[in-house]
């Protein structure tokens, strides 16, 4: 969509830090670094939310959430994470194209997410 955000991230019209890309996903550390490594993790298919996604599409979000995940706990001091979502502004989502929040957490850090 061309007046979408993050498909101006994708297609690199915005810079972001990436962290991971493959085929379907792309995955880059949130502007708002309100919580240390606060990572969002996006399909490259237009998809408002999950709401109005494909099942191969999820499919291939969550793998890669995962995989982030996986490599946080595994390679980067982390205990463990949350995953967040907002699907529809009626439930808070703000940018209109499918994301999932990535909070890495540690044991007793504190944060309120
Ligand atoms: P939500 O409120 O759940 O729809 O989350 C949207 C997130 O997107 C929010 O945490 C801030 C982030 N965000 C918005 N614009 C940009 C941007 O231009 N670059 C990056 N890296 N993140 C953005």
């Amino acid at each position: 969509m061309s007046d979408c955000i993050f498909c101006k991230i994708i297609s690199g019209e915005i810079p972001s830090r990436k962290i991971f890309e493959d085929e379907w996903t792309y995955a880059f550390m949130d502007v708002a670094q309100d919580v240390d490594g606060h990572i969002l993790v996006v399909p490259k298919a237009h998809r408002k939310n999950i709401l109005d996604c494909d099942e191969e599409t999820l499919a291939q979000l969550m793998r890669t959430v995962k995989k982030i995940s996986n490599h946080l706990t595994e390679k980067c001091g982390y205990n463990g994470v949350n995953l967040l979502n907002a699907s529809d502004e009626s439930a808070g989502q703000s940018v209109p194209h499918f994301h999932i929040h990535i909070i890495p957490r540690k044991t007793g850090d504190g944060i309120d997410a």
